[in-house]
């Protein structure tokens, strides 16, 4: 990693009053948590994530469907925050005014203790009804979280919902779908406002959630990237720290505040 190049972005990060970090599955991946990019095993393997991730595929297969969400549930359950996660929630402790905004559906920023954070893509531990009033519905997990799932995973029929019987769906946006209207507003507002905005660990394909650093940049932010591999956010990135966040974001945020504070 160059150190000019972390340096300059410390810099960037520790005099910032407003900082967004926008997050994809690249920032759970050290914990253990799949991203969409890697190829699907087990049970779902003939499946591409983005065909899985569908209100047809569910409709078509609810029990293939949901066994997958509670399979991934239980993964992420089992999964331990990072110290990306740990980083960015120093972040969210050490500037004068931050705002995570994540596309992740898992529950590790929340759990490295950053509050707030907005899911865009909805969140594994919210399932719901699929009657239009979408009634809330809770899991029948044992007192120690999600049942153990066997690595392949397997078909799990969906619950019914106890207000009105209704088949309930786990509470993410589907490909397909309208991402939730306070949560699209409350990031675009953020990152029109912000002075700097760390992209991390995201591929930058999926919208509208990929506009989220475009709209940062066009508004004069200085937009900072961490992924190990090229995105088509490089060009709007005006730093690129090529690296696990794991391994960036900690020297990152250290470099950031000593610096300001030296
Ligand atoms: C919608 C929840 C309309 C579910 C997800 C233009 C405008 C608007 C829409 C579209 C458009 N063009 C096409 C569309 C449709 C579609 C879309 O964008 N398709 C893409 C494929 C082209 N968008 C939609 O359907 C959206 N809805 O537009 O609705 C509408 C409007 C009104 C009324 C009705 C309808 C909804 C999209 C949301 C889909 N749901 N997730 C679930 O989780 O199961 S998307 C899902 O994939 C993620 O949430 C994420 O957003 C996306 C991509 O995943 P990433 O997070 O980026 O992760 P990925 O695996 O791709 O990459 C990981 C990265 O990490 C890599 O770069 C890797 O290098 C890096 N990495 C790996 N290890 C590390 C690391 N980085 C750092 N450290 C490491 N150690």
């Amino acid at each position: 990693m160059e150190d000019v190049l972390v340096r300059r972005a410390a810099q960037l990060l520790g005099s910032a009053r407003r900082v967004v970090v926008f997050t994809g599955a690249g920032i759970s991946a050290e914990s253990g948590v799949p991203t969409f990019r890697d190829d699907l095993t087990g049970l779902w393997a003939r499946f591409d994530a983005a065909r899985l991730a569908t209100a047809e595929a569910f409709h078509a297969d609810p029990d293939l469907v949901w066994g997958w969400y509670e399979w991934r549930r239980a993964r992420v359950s089992r999964a331990q925050p990072n110290p990306g996660h740990l980083a960015i929630a120093a972040i969210g402790s050490r500037a004068v005014d931050s705002t995570v905004i994540t596309q992740n559906v898992d529950d590790l920023h929340e759990r490295a203790g950053t509050r707030g954070a907005i899911h865009l893509h909805g969140s594994l531990f919210t399932p719901r009804c699929v009657a239009a009033a979408g009634h809330p519905a809770t899991f029948e997990d044992p007192s120690d979280g999600p049942a153990a799932q066997p690595d392949e995973g397997r078909r799990i029929p969906p619950p019914r919902c106890a207000s009105c019987a209704a088949l309930v769906r786990p509470g993410v946006v589907w490909f397909g779908e309208a991402l939730p209207e306070t949560a699209l507003t409350g990031a675009v507002e953020a990152a029109t406002a912000c002075d700097v905005l760390l992209a991390v660990g995201t591929s930058g394909v999926v919208y509208p959630a990929a506009e989220i650093p475009r709209i940062a940049a066009r508004s004069g932010a200085t937009v900072i990237q961490v992924n190990p591999q090229p995105t088509p956010l490089d060009t709007v990135a005006a730093i690129n720290l090529r690296g696990p966040a794991a391994e960036i974001l900690p020297a990152l945020v250290a470099a950031a505040w000593e610096e300001t504070d030296g």
